[in-house]
């Protein structure tokens, strides 16, 4: 017997910079992802501008632009957010398939400059309004409830290049704004929701660029006090508007393990386990900095405009649940790594036990196991996992049909271990399987790593018809929603 609850919430998630394209549509202004080139598993993506002299340059993730430059769109270079896999024009579609795997749940995300083209403004784009508004009537109609997040990586370029973004304290006056309107424009019509995507991994991703100054610390530990402001102040308003709002932070879960029994990886374990994880869901989940902070912000010398008025936010802007994405585990050694792997906004040593990807992910299944159980132990609080899946190649067959029993083998590893932790006492609530329609990668920005069990006819350079096709994937996951669980069978 399988242990998911009645009503457990079984769905799929997408972003919107990553599933709507329609990037210069209706008013809609550009965020980062619109000036962000593809790249691949060895080459990365690149942000492109126009220098103050006229020429053209490239930045990758976390490079300032140079004096006098702005970011642009470039005749060169090939964007493939801009028109995703056009959710924007298919959502009616996408929505009707989605039904038709049985799904409860919807996770989706509001494009900030779809309602707020710059950031600035004080009303936002009715046309804006009226599409998401439109999304979620559709979704009524065949009883998904939509999880929507607030920001999922899309600030408005904007605000990015003229304001000093996420290190502005006056960034969060915009987004409370924004959020202010998304929780009152769509009141009735949503009621999960999540503030921030994988917010950790700011600080994650300095790790993965190695020796970086101390500066970089103070500007991704500032940035991210702000975003927390923001995250508990959006919870206090979206509570205020609707008491029935059920808000979420979501974290990037990645369980992290100790690579060798030596008593210094255990220790640097525990601190991995402090810095990328509990740093961020202690804020949003407690309402205060954990104690180990002043050690985190000491390793560096940073030193936090925080107020007496942001304490007083932190603590009365708790979250009602806890959300993360989960997909692997990774290894913390203090001793020399030979063999490095690659993962979601982290890197790792290699793991003899486990299995990677084409991507060099690690599958773990008992790492989500492990995952769920650790984190309701420390917060009580109602759990869902709002991203899990395997970017995968695809191939599709001369009649049409695409056989993935790597997807779905990943899948029921995953879906035995949620049922476990739920067996174990875990009060998990939710599921929602990332890119449950192929979508533009975030981290590499290819069509080709694609998790869905729908498919989409499009490539990495943009050419191709934009037809949705069900894989066998599709029939898999509605047998198991239909069974609640229960039957994880092959086809
Ligand atoms: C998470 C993001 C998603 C998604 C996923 C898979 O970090 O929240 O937006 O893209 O990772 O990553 P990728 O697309 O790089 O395979």
């Amino acid at each position: 017997m399988a242990h998911f609850p009645e009503g457990f919430l079984w769905g799929g998630a997408v972003a919107a910079n990553q599933w709507e394209g329609g990037w210069n549509l209706d008013g809609r202004g550009p965020a980062m992802t619109d000036v962000t080139t593809g790249g691949t598993v060895n080459t990365p993506r690149l942000i492109t501008y126009i220098a103050a002299d006229g020429t053209h340059g490239t930045l990758t993730r976390g490079q300032k632009l140079p004096e006098g430059a702005h970011y642009a769109v470039l005749d060169e270079y090939h964007y493939p957010n801009h028109n995703a896999v056009d959710g924007y024009h298919h959502y009616k579609e996408d929505i009707a398939l989605f039904a038709e795997m049985g799904f409860k749940q919807f996770r989706m995300s509001i494009s900030w400059s779809r309602l707020y083209p710059t950031g600035l403004e004080k009303e936002p784009l009715k046309a804006g309004v009226e599409f998401y508004r439109d999304m979620f009537k559709e979704m009524q109609k065949y009883g998904i409830e939509p999880l929507v997040t607030i920001w999922h990586f899309d600030t408005p370029l904007y605000l990015e290049e003229h304001c000093g973004g996420w290190l502005n304290r006056e960034t969060i006056e915009h987004f409370v704004r924004f959020a202010t309107t998304c929780f009152t424009e769509f009141k009735g019509l949503v009621h999960h929701w999540l503030t921030f995507n994988e917010i950790n991994n700011t600080i994650q991703f300095l790790d993965m660029q190695g020796n970086l100054p101390d500066s970089a610390y103070q500007d991704a530990y500032q940035h991210l006090h702000y975003q927390f402001v923001a995250s508990a102040k959006a919870v206090q308003i979206g509570h205020a508007i609707d008491p029935s709002n059920m808000i979420g932070c979501m974290i990037c879960g990645i369980t992290w393990y100790p690579a060798t029994c030596d008593p210094k990886d255990i220790l640097a374990c525990r601190y991995a386990w402090e810095k990328n994880i509990f740093y961020c869901s202690d804020v949003q989940c407690l309402g205060e900095y954990g104690s180990y902070c002043t050690r985190l912000w000491n390793d560096h010398n940073v030193k936090l405009d925080i107020t007496e008025d942001d304490l007083d936010d932190l603590a009365r802007g708790t979250v009602d649940m806890y959300t993360f994405s989960y997909y692997m585990s990774n290894l913390v050694t203090t001793h020399k790594v030979t063999d490095k792997v690659g993962g979601n906004f982290s890197l790792g040593a290699r793991n003899e036990y486990l299995k990677y990807s084409d991507w060099g992910w690690a599958t773990d299944a008992d790492g989500l196991e492990y995952y769920l159980e650790m984190i309701y132990d420390r917060y009580h609080l109602p759990v869902m996992v709002v991203e899990n899946g395997l970017g995968a190649y695809d191939t599709v067959e001369e009649d049409g049909s695409i056989h993935d029993p790597f997807r779905i083998e990943y899948y029921r590893l995953h879906i035995e271990a949620m049922d476990k932790a739920i067996a174990n006492g875990v009060d998990l609530i939710g599921y929602t399987t990332w890119g449950c329609i192929d979508v533009v990668s975030a981290g590499t920005g290819e069509m080709r790593k694609r998790y869905g069990f729908i498919y989409v006819d499009m490539d990495d350079e943009g050419k191709g018809s934009m037809a949705r096709s069900r894989k066998d994937s599709f029939f898999w996951y509605k047998k198991v929603i239909a069974s609640n669980g229960e039957d994880l069978s092959d086809l």
